[in-house]
């Protein structure tokens, strides 16, 4: 029989690579998807064909008695939690839709679980925005969380959430505490995505200028595909527990312009203006991530480091105007 996964945002840049990777291995996955007046399953579209075992089911984190029914008809060895409303900018915009979705669909999830009774094992996306104002340099799963956003407070609540239902209800529930991973597959108002594709489009003669926020935060970002590989480790462990996932290299947006701009023989100060309305009204500064733990006991380690996963993600955004990357040194 082969094992069963329930994966919810599979439509997002994770779930995506997580379904890619799970197929590979031959599960049976079943994702939960919300309906949209737009397609919005683009990035797992051309993995729904018959050899796949895929089934994708409308489903909603806010919808618990649906969750129930669909956990005790799939009865799934394995629940990856990825569903959330993710960009922090927006959380400060509509912080109670932010907490209903990232913080509540985890207890709802949780809840699911334990009220259908079935086996499982858990998987919760927590974040390096835990750390926020990040009390030291650099983090590890001892490190005291201090969010600085209502994205941030959410991803705190679904992860002592998480940790309580393994002491309670002895649920293997892992925690990744995964630090910024992106990838061409991110979503465009993320910053390294934002970047690539403006810096594609301005190529291409699409677009003159790039409007950006804060230029001098740090961000430790990995590539996505590494990152979902973690996540499925962490639920093949003989017990659960938490886990910090980075790259252990940490850059300005500043440096990821120069990086991107740079490679394409371009001067980013040409180009990139500050708008005001990209910056937030509290800031995560600087984040780091020790991952020394996931290393020595998921024997995980990022294949992607900095400069190769900005050629990565615009060599994509290049073809994807319709130009040609610059050719291998
Ligand atoms: P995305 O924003 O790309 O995907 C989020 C997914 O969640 C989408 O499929 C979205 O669906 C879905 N979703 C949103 N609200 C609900 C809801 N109420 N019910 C069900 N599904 C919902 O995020 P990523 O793939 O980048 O991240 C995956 C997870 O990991 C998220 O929880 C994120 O917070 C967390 N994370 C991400 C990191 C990163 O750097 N990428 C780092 C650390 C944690 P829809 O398309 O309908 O909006
Ligand atoms: P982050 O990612 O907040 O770290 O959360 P994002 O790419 O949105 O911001 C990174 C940094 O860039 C600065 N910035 C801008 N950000 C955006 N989005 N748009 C801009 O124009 C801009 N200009 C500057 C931000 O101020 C910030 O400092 C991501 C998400 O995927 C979360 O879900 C996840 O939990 C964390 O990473 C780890």
């Amino acid at each position: 029989m082969p094992k069963k996964a329930f994966i919810t945002g599979i439509n997002g840049q994770d779930g995506s690579y997580l379904t890619e990777l799970l197929l590979e291995k031959g599960y049976e996955i079943h994702g939960i998807f919300r309906r949209s007046s737009v397609p919005n399953t683009q990035r797992i579209d051309h993995l729904v064909k018959p050899e796949n075992k895929l089934t994708l089911h409308f489903g909603d984190l806010q919808d618990t008695s649906s969750l129930m029914q669909l956990l005790n008809d799939v009865q799934p060895d394995e629940i990856y939690n990825l569903g959330a409303q993710s960009e922090v900018g927006v959380s400060f915009a509509n912080p109670q839709y932010t907490a209903e979705s990232t913080a509540l669909g985890v207890l709802n999830l949780l809840e699911a679980i334990r009220q259908s009774k079935i086996r499982t094992r858990f998987y919760q996306a927590s974040s390096s925005e835990m750390f926020g104002m990040a009390q030291e340099v650099p983090q590890k799963e001892t490190t005291p969380f201090h969010p600085r956003s209502p994205y941030g407070v959410s991803k705190v609540f679904g992860y002592w959430m998480s940790v309580n239902y393994r002491e309670a209800y002895k649920l293997f529930a892992s925690n990744g505490i995964l630090f910024n991973h992106e990838s061409p597959r991110r979503g465009e108002t993320f910053v390294t995505r934002k970047i690539t594709l403006a810096l594609a489009r301005i190529k291409a003669g699409l677009q003159d200028k790039l409007y950006l926020g804060n230029l001098n935060a740090k961000r430790d970002w990995g590539y996505a595909k590494d990152y979902v590989e973690a996540m499925w480790l962490m639920l093949q462990q003989d017990k659960p527990d938490d886990f910090v996932v980075s790259t252990g290299e940490t850059h300005t947006i500043r440096e990821f312009l120069e990086e991107a701009f740079g490679y394409v023989g371009m001067d980013y100060q040409k180009y990139v203006e500050i708008d005001p309305k990209f910056m937030r009204p509290a800031e995560v500064d600087l984040l780091l991530g020790d991952c020394s733990k996931a290393k020595k006991v998921l024997g995980w380690k990022h294949s992607v480091d900095f400069k190769g996963l900005v050629r990565l993600m615009v060599d994509a955004d290049l073809k994807l105007v319709g130009l040609t990357p610059p050719a291998k040194k």
